[in-house]
């Protein structure tokens, strides 16, 4: 991997998710439309499975010199040799993250509201996810909502990249990156729609175009 890349489309690869196509697929397509931002996310195989379906997945990455993210788990990023992990507020505390992946593994943290941006900052996360911003059906026990207002709240709280997540649709981008966003954790804008390529290539579009200041 090159220098890694915090910022733009960062796509969460969910097998529950992508009924149609493979992971796989969906990593090489999203490659090919300029996506450079993985997360593999398994909450329901044996670790074998996870690990063997990972490493196709951390390869393929490789190839493209994407940044590949591991979500939940320490032991399964170290076994693929992945770029870092993706903790939730209920995943392993991020000092004890940081003792097992070393400096150089990049660590992320959802977080929800004020009181965990700092706490994620402060901790010495490479990267927040922040939201969700909109309803979303992906995650149905997700956290209270904290729309475009909740991002703009926090924002001044941290300099690390912030993604925002939760029910982000192409229309939505100009509004996060205005807020301060600095990329966005999508699912089901891509996976539910009829045309990915199209999705992801104008997702990958907006963050590559200077944002315009408004007034
Ligand atoms: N946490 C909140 S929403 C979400 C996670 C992991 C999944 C992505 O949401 P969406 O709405 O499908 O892009
Ligand atoms: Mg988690």
């Amino acid at each position: 991997m090159n220098t890694p890349l915090l910022h733009g489309p960062y796509l969460l690869l969910d097998e529950q998710w992508s009924s149609k196509i493979s992971l796989l697929h969906v990593l090489e397509i999203a490659a090919a439309c300029g996506v450079r931002l993985f997360q593999y996310r398994n909450k329901i195989d044996s670790m074998l499975d996870c690990f063997h379906k990972g490493m196709s997945l951390r390869k393929a990455a490789a190839d493209v010199q994407a940044t590949f993210i591991v979500n939940d788990r320490c032991d399964l990023a170290l076994a693929l040799d992945a770029d870092g992990v993706h903790l939730g507020q209920e995943d392993f505390p991020l000092a004890l993250a940081r003792q097992i992946l070393g400096e150089k593994k990049i660590i992320g943290v959802s977080t929800h509201g004020p009181e965990e941006v700092i706490a994620a900052t402060k901790g010495g996360a490479d990267y927040l996810g922040f939201g969700p911003i909109f309803p979303t059906t992906t995650k149905p026990d997700h956290e209270p909502v904290v729309g475009i207002h909740g991002l703009e709240q926090i924002r001044s709280l941290t300099p690390l990249p912030i993604f925002a997540i939760g029910g982000i649709t192409v229309d939505a981008v100009p509004t996060i990156q205005e807020a301060g966003g600095n990329g966005v954790a999508v699912a089901s804008v891509v996976y539910q729609s009829t045309n990915m390529e199209h999705v992801l290539q104008q997702l990958v579009k907006l963050f590559s175009l200077p944002i315009q200041s408004v007034g």
